[in-house]
């Protein structure tokens, strides 16, 4: 069933106009999360309800007909989902546009759960008929003298009513597959038979970070030489690029198609240095998605040499130019230890330099990039992030959906702000009622889920805090597991919470990222502890589910009570799963960081539990950690937290766990705690015990559910990619 509905569905595609324009967005990205796409696609080819019904009257259940697509995991979190909401969004608002990007035959790979710690097993998602469609493109790709050849494969997207733009992925001809030997091992040597297999990890060893250099370069000449042949093919005159394209280089990731495009420019089609710079200038533009240092990309010149000497003199160049005009050696290109700063490169020789939330723009002109917007003002806008409603809410939740509707009419579906109609049932006890039997039924379905998928039963009368994003310290899953701790031991003391709790969790960590890990393991051991102590789980269960992805989170999300958006202030750029739990009526437990305070603003102090310090204050702290910072000293003078660190070590616990990663974790917060969770611990433990009183005053509740709904529009992808043409893109 599943196939013949692929395949229906493609012929429907491959029957809608392609959209044109006299300009083009293409949106060039390392990573497009897409998830499944038949309830997406059929949804916005505008065939869903017909279908289903169509099936149900012959007995069959297209969502669990849907649950046969293999999942592609194209991505490693909000970056790569973010491109993916992107798409169809350019597509939905009519505007021509295509994604470049890779065709990874293994993705990121596939969490599996070994003794209570992750292992990493390849995800094979390409089956003979997918959503791909081979096509007869191919490009020569040089890697210095190594030549290599790249295939596109086309992948449409289809806006919700219009018409089909593509997603472009190239892959390596000659790839070979058996090179995977056991897990996600394999010759990282071999690049011409290896290149896209695996999508990396965001935290990588030597040996991987190299082959990422082969990978983005692959990627981007292959894309450089498809808008090039397009732009041929259109009969445009290739000094008027810019008029015709432009590229939105997402993360550093892509940044080698400026000098790739200057490179074939002066090489191949005749332009002096000077025009190929001006052009190219005139057609990139970049978006900033991280301020964390570690994150912004540096390759060692000896890498790129290797990798691809062609380019060299170009970014030797663009640096010179650099030089000679400011003298600031922060702002070059090329450091004293001949680093390339992938983003410098960007910034200087890009006309538009983004931020993906209010609050992370701000702090990228006024610290991490203040040298560049002192050169640069005007280059700086912020874009913050959205989320195609069509995914987030029409597909993955039907009956909040349908429910909408009949209230308020479908304009929402085109126009998000309309959802804040909703605020005038915001006294209607029966409206409120039905908001929350759709939450009861969604949690009561993944109840179900989660007993089969986990083997962990869950309470559907509990309250379901979820915390669902990377595995990453600054993130702060570790001072989630010390309230968790904390609650444990009151429950122990005789100290019951009135309604149980539900911890659910998921999140994959880098391999090579050990302290994430750490905390992974050291939530599965407490998930083994607490659900199976009959004194204590009867008040609070967790569950770490495995291999969170796309499809989990359309399951968990409908079916949250409270979003845990809990990093420390000033370090998650955006966060876009905060917007996907508010628009499915969860509420917010979080820090005022990133998209959260655009949240608060947009709900106001009663509809959102807020905690922690503010991201000036931190960041003020961070100026001279080590001597304003001290963890050890907050751990010995209060006796609650302590408490809480020193079960990570305790017997009970070690008996359960891997010594050596839990003590490993123990002296990370104690000694260090870089993302200060231990700062922020008692405020979080008085806000969430707050949040879980105020479950208890249903109506309140209810009311803050149905505000968290209406105000979300401001967060469709829609609007965001609205604001990226009115700004930067200017299509039309
Ligand atoms: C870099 C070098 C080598 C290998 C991998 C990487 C790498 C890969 C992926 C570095 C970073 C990423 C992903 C970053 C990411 O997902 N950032 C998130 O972007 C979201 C969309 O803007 C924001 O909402 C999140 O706040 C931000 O963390």
């Amino acid at each position: 069933m599943y196939r013949a509905l692929l395949l229906f569905a493609k012929k429907e595609l491959a029957d809608r106009p392609q959209i044109k324009g006299k300009k083009k967005i293409y949106y060039i990205s390392a990573e497009f999360l897409i998830g499944k796409l038949l309830s997406n696609n059929l949804i916005n080819l505008g065939i869903y309800d017909e279908l289903k019904e169509a099936l149900a009257a012959e007995g069959k259940d297209l969502s669990r007909i849907e649950e046969c697509e293999p999942e592609p995991s194209l991505g490693n979190g909000g970056l790569g989902r973010l491109a993916a909401c992107f798409i169809d969004s350019i597509a939905t608002l009519d505007l021509p546009g295509d994604g470049i990007g890779l065709n990874y035959h293994y993705g990121l790979f596939k969490q599996v759960f070994k003794r209570n710690k992750q292992t990493a097993e390849k995800n094979d998602w390409i089956e003979d008929n997918s959503w791909l469609n081979k096509t007869n493109t191919t490009f020569k790709v040089y890697f210095g003298k190594t030549a290599v050849t790249s295939r596109l494969y086309d992948i449409d997207v289809v806006g919700y009513h219009k018409g089909v733009n593509k997603l472009h992925l190239f892959d390596l001809e000659g790839i070979d597959e058996s090179l995977v030997q056991k897990g996600i091992d394999f010759d990282k040597n071999k690049i011409k038979k290896n290149l896209t297999l695996f999508l990396y990890p965001d935290d990588s060893d030597d040996a991987g970070r190299i082959l990422r250099i082969y990978q983005q370069y692959f990627m981007v000449s292959s894309g450089a030489q498809l808008i090039l042949k397009e732009m041929k093919e259109k009969g445009y005159d290739l000094h008027q690029l810019h008029k015709h394209a432009v590229i939105q280089i997402n993360d550093t990731h892509p940044t080698m198609v400026i000098p790739e495009l200057i490179r074939i420019l002066t090489e191949q089609e005749g332009f002096s240095m000077d025009e190929a710079i001006k052009v190219v200038s005139r057609t990139c533009a970049y978006t900033n998605h991280t301020i964390l240092a570690e994150a912004l990309e540096k390759w060692p010149m000896k890498f790129l040499k290797k990798a691809v000497p062609q380019l060299i003199p170009i970014i030797e160049e663009l640096n010179r130019r650099v030089m000679a005009k400011y003298k600031n050696p922060k702002v070059w290109i090329i450091d004293d230890e001949k680093r390339v700063h992938m983003a410098h490169i960007d910034i200087h020789y890009g006309f538009s330099v983004n931020g993906v939330a209010a609050l992370h723009t701000e702090i990228l002109k006024n610290t991490e990039l203040n040298d560049f917007y002192k050169i640069y003002p005007k280059k700086f806008n912020n874009k913050t992030n959205g989320i195609t409603f069509r995914r987030w809410l029409l597909s993955c939740n039907h009956d909040l959906s349908d429910t909408i509707t009949s209230l308020i009419g479908d304009g929402f579906k085109e126009d998000a702000n309309e959802l804040q109609k909703l605020l005038k049932y915001k006294d209607d006890p029966k409206v409120l009622k039905q908001i929350e039997a759709i939450k009861k039924q969604k949690k009561l379905e993944l109840c179900a889920y989660i007993k089969k998928a986990e083997g962990v039963e869950l309470d559907p009368e509990s309250i379901f805090d979820i915390q669902i994003k990377r595995m990453h310290e600054y993130k702060r899953q570790q001072m989630n597991a010390l309230y968790i701790i904390h609650k444990y031991l009151e429950i122990k003391k005789g100290k019951k919470p009135g309604r149980p709790i539900s911890f659910i969790f998921g999140a994959k960590a880098a391999p090579a990222y050990v302290i994430a890990q750490d905390i992974i393991h050291l939530l599965l051991v407490l998930q083994k502890i607490v659900n199976n102590d009959p004194e204590v789980n009867k008040y609070m269960k967790i569950v770490f589910v495995e291999n969170y992805n796309v499809s989990y989170a359309e399951k968990l999300i409908p079916a949250c009570d409270i979003s845990e958006q809990i990093s420390l202030a000033s370090q998650e750029a955006s966060g876009t799963g905060n917007m996907k739990f508010m628009l499915n009526g969860a509420v917010t437990l979080g820090t005022d960081d990133g998209a959260n305070v655009e949240i608060h603003d947009l709900v106001g102090d009663d509809n959102i539990f807020i905690f922690g310090k503010k991201s000036d204050e931190v960041l003020k702290l961070r100026e001279n950690y080590n001597a304003e910072y001290h963890a050890d000293q907050i751990y010995a003078n209060d006796a609650v937290i302590k408490e809480a660190v020193d079960f990570i070590i305790d017997p009970k616990v070690l008996k359960t766990g891997d010594k050596a990663s839990l003590q490993r974790l123990y002296n990370e917060i104690v000694g260090k705690d870089w993302f200060m969770g231990l700062l922020d611990l008692r405020d979080y433990i008085k806000v969430k015990d707050q949040a879980f009183k105020a479950f208890e005053n249903r109506k309140k509740w209810r009311q803050m559910m149905l505000v968290n709904i209406a105000m979300a529009g401001y967060f469709s992808s829609d609007r965001t990619i609205a604001d990226y043409n009115r700004d930067i893109w200017k299509l039309k």
